[in-house]
């Protein structure tokens, strides 16, 4: 099958995937040289199939953004705010309720929970959010807060982040998104969001949360001032702390959108590269169960494509995304199960209704 791979340094990878051999540093640069797209995919699919067979993910979730005020300035963000500044928000925990009870009766088992690092809301804030969600929807499983938000309520709190996670987790989160990654190359970092915790500490969060008992979910933001080497050298950073615990779940790339953020001379990513991206990270993060191509970002068209590629995940509904639409994302709010299932059933693959840690619903 791959004698169709016509790039010789692909061929010979072809071999070590066939053999499950795990992929070097180098062998991930001469992935990113390949524009074998085809040949990429061949592989990449060949390492889905062999761990989730035809079985196409997805889940039905809502978003929350509970406030998009933050004292970080990273130069991709086109969704934060300074307080006071026009399109600033931060919703009381009544108005988080009122949001969360919208979706009442819509058969969702997942609250997505991220928002703005907020000067002044006390640390009560997040952990009564979690308690009050969790009473008021046992059966909803609540992914909330990256580990940059981790980090500065642990500060906020004066407690390690292990007891701050441990708060948390006792008042009913479920698990950890992947956000806040972004590129953990530490020249990059400095210019793309220069307050933001650094690559170790971020990974030691995640670490830290897997010790506790909870899965998480790890992402790249690719496609704005990042070289090749640094996104290899992201995955197998992800991949060594991936080793240590086993405690995530999905990898997400995130296609970089540029309007209304301080890289507006950037042009958004290409097919060819979100496509380059889900297959790379299947090959390269051979310790992790899923890849997700995260619709929103990428188009509902390449996300279904992306199932061939080395995705076995669509992500979900998602309901009112802030973060990508407020940097340009032209995608819709809202994909029925009904939409997702037939983008899945259309690639010729098997829809399976997940909840966030993997669990089938309604089986
Ligand atoms: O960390 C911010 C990214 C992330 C832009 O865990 C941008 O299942 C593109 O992490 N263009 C937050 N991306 C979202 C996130 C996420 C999304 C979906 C699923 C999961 C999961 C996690 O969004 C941030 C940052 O990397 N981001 N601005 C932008 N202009
Ligand atoms: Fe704040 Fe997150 Fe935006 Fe950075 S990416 S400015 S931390 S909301």
């Amino acid at each position: 099958m791959f004698d169709l791979i016509n790039n010789k340094k692909l061929r010979a990878l072809a071999e070590k995937v066939m053999a499950e051999e795990r992929l070097s540093f180098s062998d991930g640069m001469a992935l990113e040289e390949s524009n074998d797209l085809l040949g990429l995919g061949m592989l990449a699919n060949t390492v889905r199939e062999r761990k989730n067979g035809n079985k196409a993910y997805y889940i039905n979730n809502r978003h929350i953004n509970h406030t998009n005020v933050c004292v970080n300035t990273c130069k991709f963000c086109a969704f934060s705010k300074k307080a006071g500044d026009e399109g600033a928000y931060t919703m009381p925990l009544e108005q988080v309720m009122a949001e969360a009870h919208k979706y009442d009766g819509d058969g969702f088992s997942e609250f997505h929970i991220v928002g703005g690092l907020h000067p002044d809301l006390p640390y009560s804030y997040y952990v009564d959010m979690i308690s009050m969600l969790h009473n008021d929807f046992p059966q909803t499983h609540l992914q909330a807060f990256t580990a940059v938000e981790i980090v500065f309520l642990a500060e906020l709190a004066g407690k390690s982040v292990s007891d701050t996670l441990l708060d948390l987790k006792n008042a009913g989160l479920g698990s950890l998104p992947g956000g806040g990654a972004e590129i953990f190359d530490k020249n990059v970092r400095k210019k793309i969001c220069p307050e933001k915790i650094d690559a170790t500490t971020w990974l030691d969060t995640h670490k830290a949360a897997h010790r506790l008992g909870l899965k998480s979910n790890a992402t790249m933001l690719y496609g704005h001032i990042e070289n090749a080497e640094q996104r290899i050298d992201h995955l197998v950073r992800l991949r060594e702390a991936q080793d240590e615990t086993g405690g995530f779940m999905t990898f997400i790339p995130l296609a970089f959108h540029p309007a209304n953020t301080k890289y507006g001379n950037i042009k958004g990513t290409t097919g060819q590269m979100d496509l380059k991206m889900i297959a790379i990270s299947r090959l390269m993060l051979d310790n992790f169960p899923h890849i997700k191509a995260f619709w929103i970002m990428i188009g509902e068209k390449t996300a279904q494509v992306s199932l061939g590629f080395g995705a076995d995940d669509m992500d979900g509904s998602v309901v009112e995304e802030k973060i990508t639409h407020s940097a340009g994302a032209d995608t819709a709010q809202l994909l029925s199960v009904s939409r997702i299932e037939r983008l899945i059933i259309e690639a010729g693959r098997q829809p399976v209704e997940r909840d966030t840690v993997y669990n089938l619903v309604g089986a």
